[in-house]
């Protein structure tokens, strides 16, 4: 097999260059290639120092994670890394595109470092449960110091090459399109100078102020997350401990981490989050519909929020409303969501004019004629919907995509209102629509493959990550919810306080619990509105005008600051309801509020499964985990409960009552996986 990596001779410098598609990870290939490269450099008395780069889209993009969990080949990365650091000439990393990871720890071994002005360099590891095991907890904060290498490693957001070069990240910022020259004629005029600099000489400063300040900041985000706290510990071993120490150290926590579950719930997402872009029986090469300019029919929270998302990636949009006052608070708000990002340095300043001069509000309905994807997003009611549908199939172009943005209807039907039906498919934005990552794009029975791929690239364009369900009530995410919260109810009525119920779903590292969620959504929403009906809790809360956050009382008792407290009108109103049903209360384990809140949200995805309303187990996971703040680390539903056992899962259900899906019994039995 021919190696990834060749040299180049340029007179006196050795170019050694991977070049390895997509993303020049660092496998097995690339490792021995470099290390062959640079012992060549090293070896050939004519050459005076060497340049490392990339072919392709990038710099090293990292480790190859693939390789993860597998018996080690070729030289390790650490081998490499140490050559090039003790080369006795000279090494130059250059770099474009995005040196991540081993790619960023690649660099870093190096003696300098070029870049052109549109690289990012970074330490990802931590979003993958990991911390830079290749030496990047030791060598940044040596390089940039405590409170420049704290984020870098904990947080794990890469910085620009402008930045980076600020911080001493990088040496010198060269032209873009001229990378190699540029770095061959650094590469000569560092050639000669001794002693050569090699990061692990530098003393790494004790920062203790930095790091508390950096600990508190973020506690909030770091909670239940293994890796953060690890890539600080090794951040400070640096300041404490000679290099070769720290290295040891860095290495034992990094196998820690790598041996974790967590770690394998993050990678497990990573790759989950790629693999939900395909579809199965949609060949990659289809070919796309253009969609120039988008319409939005709605100008409420969602219809804003949507548009958003395709003004802020410079695609004009045509928003519909039914009178003036609407669509101007729709459009105010907009303004106002673009000035607060901006105050808060989140997008450049002239941003918010940017997008908003890509914006057209109309009250004309016959104003989407010109767009190439129409979305729908009114309120949720069939016949609004089929009669809307009717009315764009009339108006809309030959070709223009028309979508709901329904969360839960029959997208089968609505698209039975056109004469276009293969032209009509669902797109499921979250609340709110500007921010959530998920997109559920729901495939009708006639829904065409080139309109699912043009959606699904437009979401990656538009910045979300997209999902493809299949039509049933709710989809894959809101479907899966149904049961939590009616066990969440069933709870209230046998024992559970929902301080008890939400305690169990943040402890488990829910952003919030079932009743949490529901005062901060209104729990009012889809009521019937009769005050004199009253089935049920929430009934009887919405009757009293316990409507949530919104009202500063719900199932919790709120501040002006909307702080929650547990509320003793909630708890007579939940008691009136046992006695009423003859309920005994009961003392309720946490064990049994995770079986029957969360074991259930699985029995249901492998309903889904079994339907063919999703296409993979790893598609579910991505759903919760972008769509309904479910804790990274643990993976997403379908992969915690492989965690879990399916044995434990199963049983579980079996013993609190549950009709189990035959998919996930077949699967408990047999030892094997939810696909
Ligand atoms: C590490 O370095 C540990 C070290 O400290 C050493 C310890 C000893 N490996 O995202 P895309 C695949 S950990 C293997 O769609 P983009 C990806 O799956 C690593 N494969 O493109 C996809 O495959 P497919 C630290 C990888 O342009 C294809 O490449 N590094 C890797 O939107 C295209 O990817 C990171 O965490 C990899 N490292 O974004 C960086 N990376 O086409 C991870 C990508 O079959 N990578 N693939 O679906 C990224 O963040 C993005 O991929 C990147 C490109 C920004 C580079």
């Amino acid at each position: 097999m021919t190696s990834p990596v060749r040299t180049e001779r340029h007179g006196d410098v050795l170019v050694i260059i991977s070049d390895s598609p997509p993303v020049n990870a660092l496998g097995a290939a690339v490792r021995d290639g470099l290390e062959a490269g640079v012992k060549e450099g090293i070896a050939d008395a004519s050459i005076t120092a060497m340049v490392l780069r990339c072919d392709g889209r990038t710099f090293f993009a990292g480790a190859d994670i693939t390789e993860f969990g597998k018996p080690p080949k070729g030289a390790s990365l650490h081998e490499v890394i140490d050559m090039i650091d003790a080369s006795p000439k000279p090494v130059v990393a250059a770099i474009h595109g995005t040196a991540l990871g081993g790619g960023c720890e690649t660099a870093l071994a190096c003696h300098y470092r070029v870049a052109v002005p549109s690289a990012v360099i970074g330490t990802p590891e931590v979003k993958l449960g990991l911390l830079p095991g290749a030496g990047g907890t030791q060598r940044l904060p040596r390089l940039i110091g405590m409170r420049a290498a704290l984020p870098m490693l904990a947080i794990g957001d890469p910085v620009p090459a402008k930045k980076a070069a600020d911080l001493g990240l990088i040496d010198r910022l060269v032209g873009e399109d001229s990378l190699e020259a540029d770095a061959i004629a650094f590469a000569r005029e560092v050639a000669a100078k001794r002693p050569i600099p090699r990061i692990r000489d530098k003393d790494a400063k004790a920062d203790p102020e930095a790091v508390a300040e950096f600990r508190k900041a973020n506690a909030r985000k770091f909670r239940g997350f293994d890796a953060p706290e690890a890539n600080i510990r090794c951040a400070e071993a640096a300041t404490e401990l000679p290099f070769d120490e720290g290295m040891a150290f860095e290495r034992t926590e990094f196998m820690k981490l790598m041996m974790g579950v967590q770690s394998a719930a993050q990678r497990h997402i990573f790759f989950a989050e790629r693999q939900a872009a395909k579809i199965d029986d949609v060949p990659a090469d289809t070919k796309l519909r253009t969609v120039n300019r988008v319409g939005v029919i709605g100008a409420g929270t969602m219809g804003g929020g949507i548009s958003m998302n395709f003004l802020s990636a410079g695609i004009p949009v045509t928003i519909v409303e039914m009178n003036q006052e609407a669509l101007d608070r729709g459009t105010g708000v907009m303004r106002k969501n673009y000035e607060a990002s901006a105050a808060k340095g989140r997008i450049k300043p002239d941003a918010p004019e940017k997008a908003m001069g890509l914006l057209t509000p109309t009250l004309d309905f016959d104003a989407l004629k010109d767009c190439d994807l129409i979305i729908e997003a009114v309120y949720e009611n069939m016949d609004v919907k089929k009669e809307i549908f009717a009315r764009l199939d009339k108006i809309a172009k030959p070709g223009a995509i028309l979508a709901s943005n329904t969360s839960y209807l029959d997208v089968n039907e609505i698209a039975a209102a056109t004469s276009r039906p293969e032209d009509v498919l669902g797109m499921h934005f979250f609340s709110p629509a500007n921010v959530m990552k998920l997109l559920e794009v729901v495939r009708g029975d006639k829904t065409a493959k080139d309109v699912l791929a043009t959606v699904m690239a437009l979401a990656k364009k538009i910045r979300k990550v997209a999902v493809v369900a299949g039509v049933c009530h709710g989809f894959i995410g809101n479907r899966m919810l149904a049961p939590r919260q009616q066990e969440a109810n069933k709870l209230l009525m046998e024992g559970a306080t929902p301080q008890q119920i939400d305690k169990v779903h943040v402890d488990f590292g829910m952003p919030m619990g079932p009743f949490q969620m529901s005062d901060l959504a209104g729990v009012d929403i889809g009521w019937h509105r009769d005050p004199n009906r009253i089935e049920t809790i929430r009934d009887a809360l919405c009757a009293e005008g316990r409507w949530g956050q919104k009202k500063q009382a719900g199932f919790y008792d709120y501040d002006e600051k909307r702080n929650p407290t547990p509320s003793p009108r909630v708890a007579e109103i939940i008691e009136e309801f046992r006695q009423k049903s003859n309920l005994p209360k009961r003392e309720i384990t946490d064990e049994e509020i995770v079986a029957r809140t969360l074991y259930t949200m699985v029995n249901e995805g492998a309903l889904i499964l079994e339907e063919g309303k999703a296409q993979r187990a790893s598609d579910i996971d991505v759903v919760w985990i972008y769509g309904y703040g479910w804790p990274v680390y643990r993976g997403g539903p379908m992969f915690w409960a492989q965690t879990e056992g399916l044995k434990k899962v199963v049983a579980a259900l079996e013993k609190y009552g549950f009709k189990v899906a035959e998919s996930l019994k077949a699967a408990a039995e047999s030892g094997g996986q939810l696909k």
